[in-house]
């Protein structure tokens, strides 16, 4: 019943190998509501990807994925779905280059697959994807509990969690 008062949205960003190596943050852009570094094994990267399955691209695409450490967030705005995708840029570096040059993909892509970044392309995607990385996460919960001090704007960057924490949860933390 809270639904129809949401005005953030959630989506599931990740920072790839190549980039995560000359790493370059978007925090004016977007709340970084939960991080995470890891390092995915190819098993986890094909179930990742599994919409993908028999496509010619998936064994150095999943290679690619488990090659170094990625960063997986949760972000939040107005729109975030499509706004994430609008700012990485087309999937095709090779095109994305001369296209979208702007973009991170077209700044510092690669290749086509050796393209920077991930992001959910649908709320349902999203929903998926946030429980895939994070599944202690509860986006209801969120929506229901944090989501106000983000829309006051009562949150700063906590450099070493590479996330927005609500100044709640410091004065919480340091009391
Ligand atoms: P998206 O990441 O923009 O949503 P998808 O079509 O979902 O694009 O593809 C997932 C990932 O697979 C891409 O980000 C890219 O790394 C890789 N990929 C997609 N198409 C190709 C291709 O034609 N050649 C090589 N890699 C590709
Ligand atoms: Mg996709």
């Amino acid at each position: 019943m809270m639904r129809a008062l949401r005005k953030l949205e959630l989506t599931l960003a990740i920072l790839k190998p190549d980039v995560v190596a000359h790493p370059h943050i978007l925090k004016q852009e977007f709340f970084f509501v939960r991080s995470k570094k890891l390092i995915l094994t190819p098993t986890r990267a094909k179930e990742f990807y599994k919409e993908h399955d028999g496509k010619f691209f998936l064994n150095r695409l999943v290679s690619f994925m488990s090659s170094g450490p990625i960063w997986t967030h949760i972000l939040a705005r107005e729109n975030a779905i499509p706004e994430w995708r609008r700012i990485m840029g087309p999937t095709k570096v090779l095109k994305t280059i001369h296209e979208a040059p702007e973009t991170i993909r077209g700044r510092f892509g690669l290749t086509d697959t050796r393209n920077c970044t991930h992001g959910s392309d649908s709320p349902e995607t999203a929903a998926r994807e946030i429980q895939f990385f994070f599944p202690e996460f509860s986006i209801d919960k969120w929506h229901d509990t944090e989501e106000t001090h983000f829309c006051n704007g009562h949150v700063g960057f906590d450099e070493d969690l590479c996330q927005h924490v609500s100044f709640q949860d410091v004065s919480d933390a340091i009391s």
